[in-house]
């Protein structure tokens, strides 16, 4: 019953009728998992130093990897950043073993992405169960009603902030979160991710029909529908999220979501200052959120035009190879 509402909500909103409802907002909300996720091919540096925060939170020098303007081949940029920059934090073995651990999500959701960036970061092998958006039938064991939800070795964590704090404690048990160098400035840009560049994102992926519809192409093929849903979620969706995405401009005054996306990268690249992450020769915390909520539209066409016409591809591309390939096993 639920699906059909679900989905009925989403006619309605093409209708024009349903946008600002109730039963739309969590009908919007729930399609709001949309940020797409591509998959990353890419080669996996390892991280040769000592594991510890000063480390992890420290500065570099610049990497000569740098490609110009985004356009080295990726390939090239790959094998400069194994020789020349030691991103990648060393497997957590040694560290923190857990021996079973579950992502409840949507594949496309940029919360969700967030938590599987740090856990592919970290070499932390993962389960994936995908929720079906309409009925959450698979979470329906957990009071909490959003995804993402990770259990690890039967202990729940909800919240992608949250999660990831915990699991950081967990791998690094004699580092205090508060005590830590450069802990306002991870925590300044986590915090600009939750509450700035997500709400950038939708209005971007749903920016035109054919651009809703390559989004909604992504989300059905992966998501986990009904066939019947897939069909009418994919077109529907498109439609309502196409209209609900001019509503969400409006909300957090966007004038022009492209803008909005170019200005956010240049933002964050400011926020680099010259250096390779901003975590300095290693991603930190703040590094793993962007790059996680990116990661879904980067092959879409709003992430192609992001890093064409702005700066972000470099640091992208390092990002791309120190978080290295999916840690996500078969359930
Ligand atoms: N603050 C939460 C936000 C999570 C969130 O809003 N998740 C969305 C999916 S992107 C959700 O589950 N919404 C409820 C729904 O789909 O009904 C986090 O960072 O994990």
């Amino acid at each position: 019953m639920k699906s059909v509402s679900g989905l009925a909500a989403i006619v309605r909103a093409i209708e024009g009728r349903a946008v600002v409802s109730a039963a739309a907002k969590a009908t919007q909300h729930r399609f709001l998992q949309a940020a797409l996720y591509s998959s990353i091919s890419s080669a996996k540096s390892r991280c040769f130093s000592l594991d510890g925060l000063a480390d992890h939170f420290g500065h570099s020098t610049r990497s000569a990897a740098h490609g110009v303007g985004g356009t080295m081949p990726f390939s090239v940029a790959a094998s400069s950043l194994a020789e020349d920059v030691q991103a990648k934090e060393p497997p957590c073995s040694k560290k923190f073993l857990p021996n079973d651990v579950v992502l409840y999500q949507y594949e496309a959701c940029p919360f969700c992405n967030k938590v599987k960036a740090f856990l592919d970061y970290y070499d932390i092998p993962y389960k994936v169960v995908e929720v079906n958006p309409i009925s959450k039938k698979e979470i329906k064991w957990s009071d909490y009603k959003k995804v993402p939800i990770l259990v690890v070795d039967g202990e729940q964590m909800v919240d992608s902030s949250v999660i990831i704090d915990k699991l950081f404690q967990k791998i690094h048990p004699e580092i205090s979160l508060d005590s830590v160098p450069d802990k306002d400035e991870d925590r300044k840009w986590r915090g600009w991710v939750d509450n700035h560049l997500v709400h950038v994102l939708s209005p971007n992926i749903y920016r035109s029909p054919s651009e809703a519809l390559e989004s909604f192409d992504y989300i059905t093929t992966h998501g986990n529908f009904s066939l019947t849903e897939r069909i009418i979620a994919k077109y529907t969706g498109a439609a309502a999220m196409y209209f609900v995405s001019k509503k969400l401009k409006k909300k957090h005054n966007i004038t022009d979501e492209r803008v909005a996306l170019y200005e956010a990268a240049e933002t964050w690249v400011d926020a680099l200052k010259g250096r390779e992450f901003l975590g300095g020769c290693k991603p930190n915390l703040a590094d793993l959120a962007v790059f996680g909520v990116l990661r879904p539209i980067r092959h879409l066409k709003s992430g192609r035009d992001m890093v064409e016409h702005t700066h972000i591809g470099d640091w992208y591309t390092r990002l791309e190879s120190s978080v290295g390939e999916s840690c996500r096993i078969k359930a």
